[in-house]
């Protein structure tokens, strides 16, 4: 397989431990989004959407991190990413939903780049937005994980599921902001039990070939 990545992209970090929990190999191809090359024809040839990640497999080119989880599963059942009961597996969904549809979106790189760019935000309003949105979004992350009692050491029970892989690279992206996070102990307890891990250790930015 082939990973299309960014080593501070969080939707490919999200693959990235999903592949290492699997014991999935693969060989990287770097995008630099800073230098805009998800923007370069040679690029949007393979992912016309112009994101990272991109996922070949066989030739296939498969896009949308959550898709890229999901097709993972279903062709490498074990070790399970996901629960084996239907409300378990809605449950870990709507963790990985709060985060990559909830959260993600509205702190992506051009999205900060708008706020820039067209309606004159300087990087102060810039780093206040990214806060705002992440405490808005942790504190239901931190609701969610508390109120049904289905957390474990990791977001539902004691196996990392791909909810884990969703939220483990957006607490990277809050900690680079320097966002409070002590308003969110039980989050910080399962992000702090999978950053022991190998499998997240060597999927986090600081380990990628093109870490700056
Ligand atoms: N929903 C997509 C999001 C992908 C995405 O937004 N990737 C970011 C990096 S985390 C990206 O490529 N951004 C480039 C840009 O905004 O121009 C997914 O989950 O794969």
């Amino acid at each position: 397989m082939e990973l299309y990545t960014y080593f501070r992209s969080s939707a490919a970090f999200r693959v990235r431990i999903a592949l290492n929990l699997k014991g999935l190999a693969y060989s990287a191809h770097t995008i630099h989004l800073r230098k805009s090359e998800q923007r370069a024809p040679d690029y949007l040839a393979v992912n016309p959407q112009g994101l990272v990640p991109t996922l070949v497999v066989d030739g296939q080119r498969l896009t949308q991190s959550l898709a890229i989880l999901e097709y993972l599963e279903e062709r490498h059942p074990a070790p399970a990413l996901l629960p084996a009961d239907a409300i378990g597996r809605a449950r870990v969904r709507a963790l990985a939903d709060l985060v990559a549809c909830e959260i993600h979106p509205l702190n992506n790189l051009r999205t900060l780049d708008y706020l820039r760019t067209h309606l004159g935000q300087d990087e102060a309003g810039i780093a206040s937005w990214y806060r705002h949105w992440i405490a808005d979004g942790l504190e239901k992350l931190e609701a969610a994980l508390t109120q049904d009692g289905k957390a474990g050491t990791y977001c539902h029970g004691e196996q990392p599921t791909v909810a884990d892989c969703c939220l483990v690279p957006q607490i990277f992206n809050a900690q680079r902001f320097d966002s409070d996070l002590s308003p969110y102990p039980k989050t910080m307890r399962v992000f702090d039990a999978c950053m022991k891990l190998d499998a997240f250790q060597r999927a986090q930015p600081s380990a990628q070939p093109d870490a700056e």
